[in-house]
């Protein structure tokens, strides 16, 4: 198939969900045309099979605000028709489904490019249900040739914020080649170089994950007597509140800010517990990617977190703040090397038993025969 993918190619989730997909899908043999304002982050090269299209924007006076929107659709359009494109595949509806839907309708009567639209959380919780996107949204699901959503949880938060239900659960995913526990890495002497105790959290320091709690977690642990150090992974607005508060507790000479990396697994791999302190959280990629590399959760028992990590097997949840809870549970798993260990190799087998490219993959190839099909049968 040929098939266009929109991202967002920056920053979240959605746009490491849709580049990787885009990857895989290149060596089952499809050719993918990404087409997005920048070459999405965690796309490090291009191929005969992958192709970048960047949007281009002409800027005019006038515009108080570039129109992105429309110069995605015309993008789109225009690679549609010049690489036969079979299909549109957005990550994350605002606004991308609504471009692509532009698109579609602006070229119909020369081809018809299906349009699939995947939800990946806030464009569902947060900001489509926002009075000032929500008729548009609702609209684009309901526009859309297909709609898939990343977990049961945010199935039915679509459901009940836009009384729309015509949609297909298809969990996010991780390569397992690419997630391995690594405890004898140089890096781990080089965040722990005293032999400390790893806590590793992976975020975009959004005031949704919380990464204040991550903070206290360790103040906790570390009033207890272990001495352990905390690795924060990622940048966003609420890393210099992060570290006012770090400062304000003392506990900024045991954590080690990194910033943004390109390769999260050497990371987690050298973590001896993860924390994710969300909010919300739809999915909760980086936890399975912290049990694809044996490292036990500790997180909130929000959206579809559940569903990824088994509490009391691979990890532990708690609700939404209790920060003495995770403390108790992350003390708990640092204690206890038996039950670390015990924890780990649960998360990686239903890390690659559930949700492994093997297994994931195929539904997406699926759903799009499926989509294409129907769309021809429509036709014809
Ligand atoms: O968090 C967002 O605002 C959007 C999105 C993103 O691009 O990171 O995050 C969501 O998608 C991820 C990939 O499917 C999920 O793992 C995250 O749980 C989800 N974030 C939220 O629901 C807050």
């Amino acid at each position: 198939m040929n098939i266009g993918i929109t991202v967002y190619p920056t920053y979240g989730g959605s746009g490491i969900v849709g580049s990787e997909l885009g990857r895989d899908l290149a060596e089952r043999g499809h050719n993918v045309h990404f087409i997005s304002s920048v070459l999405p982050t965690r796309l490090t090269e291009l191929n005969e099979r992958i192709h970048f299209h960047e949007v281009e924007m002409m800027s005019y006076a006038l515009f108080e605000h570039q129109p992105y929107d429309l110069a995605l659709a015309t993008k789109m359009a225009t690679v549609a028709r010049a690489e036969k494109l079979d299909l549109l595949h957005v990550h994350y509806a605002i606004p991308h489904s609504i471009s692509a839907i532009l698109a579609r309708e602006s070229i119909k009567q020369k081809r018809y490019v299906p349009v699939i639209t995947t939800l990946h959380g806030t464009d569902i919780t947060l900001v489509g249900a926002d009075r000032s996107y929500l008729p548009i949204t609702r609209y684009g699901l309901q526009q859309s040739d297909g709609v898939t959503a990343v977990s049961k949880f945010l199935k039915q938060a679509t459901i009940e914020t836009f009384d729309f239900d015509e949609i297909e659960v298809i969990p996010n995913f991780i390569c397992g080649k690419h997630y391995f526990r690594t405890p004898d890495a140089p890096l781990r002497k080089e965040l722990a170089p005293n032999g400390e105790r790893l806590l590793v959290h992976v975020s975009n320091f959004r005031p949704v994950k919380r990464p204040m709690d991550c903070v206290d977690i360790l103040a906790k642990v570390r009033a207890e007597g272990v001495n352990a150090r905390l690795v924060m992974v990622g940048d966003g607005p609420e890393l210099s509140a992060v570290r006012y508060h770090g400062e304000q507790l003392g506990m900024n000479g045991n954590v080690v800010y990194v910033g943004k990396q390109a390769n999260i697994a050497d990371y987690l791999g050298v973590a001896d517990v993860f924390l994710l302190p969300s909010e919300l959280e739809s999915f909760g990629l980086a936890a399975l990617e912290a049990q694809a590399c044996e490292v036990p959760v500790v997180a909130t028992r929000i959206g579809g977190i559940p569903e990824v990590v088994n509490d009391g097997e691979s990890g532990f949840l708690s609700d939404v703040g209790d920060v003495d809870k995770m403390s108790v549970d992350t003390l708990k798993l640092l204690g206890d090397e038996d039950l670390r260990r015990a924890f780990g190799e649960k998360g990686r087998e239903l890390a690659v038993s559930r949700y492994s490219t093997e297994k994931i993959i195929p539904q997406y190839i699926a759903f799009y025969e499926k989509i294409v099909k129907k769309a021809k049968a429509a036709a014809a």
